[in-house]
């Protein structure tokens, strides 16, 4: 097996743990909350757990490769690999018992994303791919939807923590809602990526992610046959993410770009 498999399937069975960990106890147990960025920015005992579980595990398995992780995990490594981690992504929607958040396992090295996980365990899927290996959901292959009309388009985005940053991203979408064929707010980054690789939405583009939103998602979507980038049609980064098929590609750049000027 190639190492980008191996690294998925770590992704995967570490995802799977930490996630069936998570549902279990926010089903069974008392959630304890508290607030991080921002008054509407929530974390609870099983995004820590889930992290500090993932981590163990990824200590264990690859102790020479580097880690980062939302809850705060951060340790440096000497292989190349970098594993970007989002122990609970979604996390307003797990506070809520709403059904989509996820954990998100990712691998990068040199060349970028390589190897990856996103869990959703109250939805019952393990969205995985490893580079060059396509994308499945359990063991379907997955591939996006041919939308090459953004009229017809079903787009989906997200907005910030930061509620008094939202204005212009509101008014942005606020415009696009006039062209598309309507709007989804999922609530979960790595989600919305998969869902792209799934043919369950046409697009997806927000501003302002972490690597630990992104990495899996974006690999995942990637080996669907998407193309991510940012707003541009340049080089993806966490701040500004714009997933879709590559015949609707353009069109959303240029929605993107006219739905971003100032109104005269
Ligand atoms: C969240 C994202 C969500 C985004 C939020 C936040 P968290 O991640 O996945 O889609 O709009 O700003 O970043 O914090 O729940 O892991």
């Amino acid at each position: 097996m190639s190492v980008a498999a191996d690294l998925r399937d770590i992704a995967v069975s570490l995802a799977r743990e930490a996630g069936d960990m998570a549902l279990h106890g926010r089903k069974n147990g008392t959630l304890t909350l508290h607030t991080k960025s921002s008054p509407v920015d929530m974390v609870t005992q099983y995004d820590k757990a889930s992290e500090d579980m993932i981590t163990a595990g990824l200590a264990k398995l690859r102790p020479h490769d580097a880690i980062v992780g939302e809850e705060g995990a951060s340790t440096a490594g000497t292989s190349g690999i970098t594993w970007h981690i989002d122990p609970i992504d979604g996390t307003t929607n797990f506070m809520y018992d709403l059904p989509t958040w996820a954990v998100s396992i990712g691998a990068v090295d040199e060349h970028g994303p390589l190897a990856g996980a996103v869990y959703a365990p109250a939805l019952g899927e393990m969205f995985s791919a490893a580079r060059g290996n396509g994308a499945h959901v359990n063991h379907t292959p997955l591939a996006v939807r041919r939308c090459e009309d953004v009229s017809q388009a079903l787009i989906a985005t997200g907005f910030s923590y930061n509620v008094s940053g939202r204005g212009p991203h509101a008014q942005r979408v606020a415009r696009m809602l006039m062209t598309v064929r309507d709007v989804r707010r999922m609530g979960a980054a790595a989600i919305d990526l998969c869902f792209v690789a799934a043919g369950r939405i046409d697009a997806y583009f927000e501003e302002g992610l972490n690597s630990w939103d992104l990495v899996a998602g974006q690999l995942i979507a990637t080996e669907a046959g998407a193309f991510v980038t940012n707003f541009h049609g340049d080089a993806v980064v966490p701040e500004q993410v714009l997933a879709c098929s590559p015949e609707l590609h353009p069109h959303m750049v240029r929605l993107i770009e006219e739905s971003t000027q100032p109104q005269t």
